[in-house]
């Protein structure tokens, strides 16, 4: 990231740290390490890029409050200016329109962009989700973002973090939402029974050793029907339809990467079970019947949760306990001969 921004992005922290007192030319020149005409350049860019700070020449500089309607700018220098983790989203590339958000994190990943390094775009015009299926992705409305993760890992276990991602997602949706939100396996984040958020892990990897993996997230945050295609009506919703109220994207991102950077911290730490076990406590299928679609068949019975290494395990009519690696679950009948 340019180091311009990063001096945008100390100042738009100081100045929030202080919302209603004015802080001196001087004072910011000292604390930035710049001269005041420096600092005077800034704040202009700042303007221009839609912060309304205000500058009186003789107390200094003040960010306007907002109107309370407003939530907030999204952009690099706002995510970044409230942000508290320590290496997930600290470099950010911040993108009002792009392909996939995916796409890019890999052409970065493979330009050797340290782990953690996000990208966001306020819209995809090719948001991908699995399978080679579309992600829909309006601009204004919600996030769309690709973080860097280098777990050192081999490739068979790079599905245990689409899990952790769930986790994590799940984690900070919850925040904002007035219901809990759950897990379908393995990576719908649902508000009843309505998708918010969906998760796509790819990877760049050798036969025995990834070299770096992508977790690509959509959060819907202020998403209304309206915006999105008949088809999807029924089946997705957004944290804003839960919280009643518009949710300031930038606080939604942050909140995110804290919960992404303290998942991955752990599974580091200490290995898988925490995560499979925070995991389970947000699973709404253990126990119910399910239809899942795996390739070119259909698997149903009963969910019996999933296994040490995240498959679905389901009890079919047959009494067999199949264990699924990858698929689609949606809720199935209940039939004569399961127990
Ligand atoms: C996913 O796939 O749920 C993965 C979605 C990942 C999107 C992020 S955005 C940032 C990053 N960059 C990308 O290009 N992608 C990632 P899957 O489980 O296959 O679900 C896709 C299905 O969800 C579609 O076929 C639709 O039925 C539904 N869907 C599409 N857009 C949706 C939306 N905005 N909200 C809820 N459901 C949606």
């Amino acid at each position: 990231m340019k180091a311009k921004e990063d001096t945008d992005v100390s100042i738009i922290r100081l100045l929030k740290e202080a919302p209603d007192t004015h802080i001196s030319g001087s004072a910011l020149s000292r604390a930035l390490g710049i001269s005041r005409t420096a600092v005077w350049k800034h704040i202009k860019g700042l303007r221009k890029a839609g912060y309304p700070v205000e500058a009186s020449p003789s107390k200094g500089y003040r960010l306007a409050p907002r109107d309370a309607a407003s939530n907030g700018a999204f952009n690099g220098i706002e995510v970044l200016s409230g942000l508290s983790t320590s290496f997930i989203g600290r470099r950010v590339f911040f993108f009002d329109t792009l392909d996939s958000t995916n796409i890019k994190a890999l052409e970065l990943g493979r330009k050797g962009e340290p782990e953690g390094t996000a990208v966001i775009a306020d819209k995809q015009t090719m948001g991908k989700g699995r399978l080679g299926r579309r992600w829909e992705s309006p601009p204004g409305v919600n996030l769309y973002t690709s973080v860097i993760l280098r777990p050192g890992i081999p490739p068979a276990d790079a599905q245990r973090l689409t899990l952790l991602m769930a986790v994590a997602a799940a984690e900070a949706v919850g925040i904002f939402t007035k219901e809990s939100p759950s897990v379908k396996w393995p990576n719908d984040i649902l508000i009843g029974s309505k998708k918010v958020a969906g998760i796509l892990m790819e990877m760049d990897a050798e036969p025995d050793r990834v070299n770096f993996v992508v977790a690509g997230i959509g959060v819907n945050i202020n998403m209304k029907e309206a915006d999105l295609p008949d088809s999807l009506r029924q089946t997705a919703s957004s944290i804003m339809q839960s919280a009643g109220k518009e949710v300031a994207r930038a606080a939604v991102t942050q909140g995110l990467y804290s919960s992404i950077e303290k998942w991955y911290k752990i599974f580091l730490a200490t290995g898988f079970s925490p995560v499979i076990n925070e995991w389970k406590r947000y699973f709404a299928f253990e126990g119910k019947a399910v239809r899942v679609s795996v390739f070119n068949r259909t698997v149903e019975g009963i969910c019996l949760g999933i296994d040490d290494d995240g498959a679905l395990l389901v009890k079919t009519a047959s009494g067999v306990i199949e264990r699924v690696i990858s698929g689609d679950v949606e809720a199935g009948q209940i039939s004569r001969g399961l127990d």
